[in-house]
């Protein structure tokens, strides 16, 4: 079996950050308002009254300090409370294409790789701007690719299963070199009037070059010795909203919002998640003792140190399975490779690693590593 790597990976961070306390203060903000509008109905019991959120309980409960995202303005409005920015039109590419485009050549030139190279893009994302033309063959035009190009969905776990279609296109002899790249543009689909979910996500890009082993003259690779993908359905973490929304009878439609019962999907969730990373590290014959890094899905600090506590029998030690989400929130599939681009240097040849992302569907993806 033909042996393939990741050879370059990109990051994209958008400028505007928003701390806990700055969204908490707009949320209370607006809770204050309508509790006040309110009063008389909550006072006759007809209507509950809302209750103020916490930085502490974010940080606490998540680990969560902060987010980036693309448009602040509107977030921190409380008459508002979701991103403000202009459509684009059809000349202007939109914003997850433009996000792709950055993360991509840093990718590129991490991997040596110019467009001429790369004959496959795959854009992989929990949400995608507009349903066609796929978003990836716009970045194709843009980078100035041949070959092919589409998009996909599996929530948080688009990153690694697009990455697993890259392996197997390769392998299958339909692509030479792919570029995978993960635009999480999550705000627009925050509610943030819900005090459970409006600290959750971030926005953010990433992107991974994928290619066989003997094209690979990048410095710092990674082979792709084992992969494990599991899906099993669920309705905890779920987006009611799609195309046909505006079909329904009903006067008031519904919003696009994330919702989930965090609390069942931490219970469910984790139980499978162990399961994959370690059938697949016994499948690859990689006992934990041998590995040097975890680079795990980024949607709660608890999670994450439950997960490297069951794969490794022990507690982890921060530099072993790193966490971003203190500072980029949940960036849904970006979140495992942002960990992986920012803490994959320090390894010697041969060390093994994983990278595994989970989320709705439910979905886990888990790549086993072993660095060039
Ligand atoms: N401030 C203060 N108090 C709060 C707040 C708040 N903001 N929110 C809730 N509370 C209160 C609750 O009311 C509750 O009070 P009480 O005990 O009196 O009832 C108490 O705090 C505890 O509430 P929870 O039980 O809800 O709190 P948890 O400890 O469970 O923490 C979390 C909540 C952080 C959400 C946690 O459950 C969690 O992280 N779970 C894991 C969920 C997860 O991993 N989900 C994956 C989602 S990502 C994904 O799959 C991608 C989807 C596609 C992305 C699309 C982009 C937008």
């Amino acid at each position: 079996m033909k042996s393939v790597v990741i050879s370059g990976s990109g990051l994209f961070t958008p400028e505007q950050i928003i701390t806990n306390d700055e969204l908490v203060a707009s949320y209370n903000q607006y809770v204050d308002q309508f509790n006040t509008q309110h009063a008389t109905a909550i006072a006759g019991g007809e209507v509950e009254a809302l209750e103020h959120s916490s930085s502490e309980f974010i940080e606490k409960a998540s680990g969560i300090k902060a987010r980036h995202v693309l448009y602040k303005d509107g977030i921190l409005d409380a008459d508002v409370m979701h991103p403000l920015f202009p459509r684009r039109n059809e000349e202007q590419a939109p914003e997850m294409v433009e996000m792709a485009l950055s993360a991509a050549r840093e990718a590129m030139a991490q991997a040596n790789k110019t467009a001429a190279d790369i004959d496959l893009i795959i854009c992989a994302a929990s949400n995608m701007q507009r349903p066609y033309p796929a978003l990836s063959i716009e970045l194709q035009q843009l980078l100035g690719a041949a070959g092919y190009a589409f998009d996909m969905n599996v929530a948080c776990s688009s990153a690694t299963f697009a990455i697993s279609n890259a392996v197997n296109a390769i392998r299958g002899g339909t692509a030479k070199v792919v570029l995978v790249v993960n635009p999480e543009f999550a705000s627009p689909q925050v509610n943030y009037r819900s005090r459970d979910s409006h600290f959750i996500f971030g926005d953010v890009c990433t992107a991974t070059i994928v290619e066989a082993e003997d094209s690979c003259s990048a410095d710092n690779a990674y082979r792709i010795n084992g992969m494990r993908l599991k899906t099993e359905f669920s309705n905890n973490i779920r987006c009611d909203v799609g195309y046909t929304e505006h079909c329904f009878s009903e006067t008031d439609p519904l919003v696009p919002f994330f919702k989930q019962q965090g609390r069942k999907v931490f219970k469910e969730l984790l139980p499978i998640v162990a399961d994959v990373i370690l059938a697949e590290m016994a499948s690859q014959q990689v006992a934990p003792e041998q590995l040097k890094r975890l680079w795990l899905h980024q949607a709660n600090i608890n999670m994450n140190i439950f997960a490297a506590k069951k794969i490794l029998g022990r507690d982890p030690l921060p530099e072993e399975a790193p966490l971003v989400l203190d500072t980029y929130a949940n960036t849904a599939s970006a979140g495992s490779v942002i960990a992986f681009h920012k803490y994959k240097t320090g390894l010697s040849r041969g060390d093994h690693a994983i990278l595994c992302s989970f989320g709705a569907g439910y979905s886990v993806g888990c790549l086993v590593l072993q660095k060039c």
